[in-house]
């Protein structure tokens, strides 16, 4: 049995013709559904519904031999416990910074807010810049317009969503998309079936490219 692990939404969506190449559609539609493990087409592949930040822990700790996140959740979380073999170019965007059109930093020590908190910091501390950074679990863009922070780091994509809220893109932190990671020990116990989903993937990943 291959267990896959997977977030609702944008990546699931996007994933789904990508796992359809080799063989995998769910049975049961997660939005229909309280199933927080879906069977497949395929009697040897499950998937696990899982909020995106805790894709990396359930493979790292092998209750999934395989995962679905974004680059972004796999620098914040740390991915040396697992393999990254495989770069599935869906869910692009880039983690940025940003701040109010009409930004005037308001406290000494530049003050982030954003739930990417150590990448954040890493961000900030290379560029010899000091700052408190403050962990928020969402609506990020929030923060700079009641004063709760000079500026954020967030992840862009039309902009649409920083614009609505006078708040412009600043400096690019890094190009997000997301990634296959797989669970160390899964590569060697279960060697022919991880290769051969990676093998599967990868040839509808490059068909894919090739077509666009
Ligand atoms: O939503 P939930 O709290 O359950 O968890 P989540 O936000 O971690 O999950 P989800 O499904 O929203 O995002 C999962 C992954 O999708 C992220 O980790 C990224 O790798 C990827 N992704 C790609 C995005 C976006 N694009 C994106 N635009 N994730 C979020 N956004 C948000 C962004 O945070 C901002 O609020 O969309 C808004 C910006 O979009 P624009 O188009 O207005 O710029
Ligand atoms: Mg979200």
């Amino acid at each position: 049995m291959l267990t896959i692990a997977i977030s609702k939404g944008r990546i699931y969506d996007e994933a789904m013709p990508l796992l359809a190449g080799a063989g995998i559609r769910p049975t049961v539609d997660p939005d229909k559904s309280r199933k927080l493990i879906l069977p497949t087409s395929r009697n040897d592949v499950r998937l696990l519904v899982i909020r995106a930040a805790d894709v990396p822990t359930y493979v790292e700790y092998g209750a999934a031999d395989l995962g679905i996140a974004g680059k972004d959740v796999l620098v914040e979380h740390g991915a040396g416990g697992l393999y990254e073999p495989l770069d599935l170019g869906i869910a692009k965007c880039r983690l940025m910074t940003a701040a109010r059109v009409d930004h005037r930093q308001e406290n000494q020590r530049l003050r982030v807010a954003t739930k990417y908190v150590k990448t954040a910091q890493r961000y900030f501390a290379d560029k010899g810049v000091q700052v408190e950074v403050i962990k928020l679990y969402g609506s990020m863009e929030l923060a700079p317009l009641v004063g709760l922070a000079d500026c954020i780091v967030d992840l862009v994509d039309t902009g649409n969503t920083l614009r609505a809220n006078g708040m412009e893109p600043g400096e690019l932190i890094m190009d997000v998309s997301s990634r296959l990671v797989v669970n160390k020990a899964a590569m060697k116990m279960k060697p022919q079936a991880v290769a051969e989903f990676i093998r599967q993937l990868r040839d509808t990943v490059l068909s894919r490219a090739a077509l666009a």
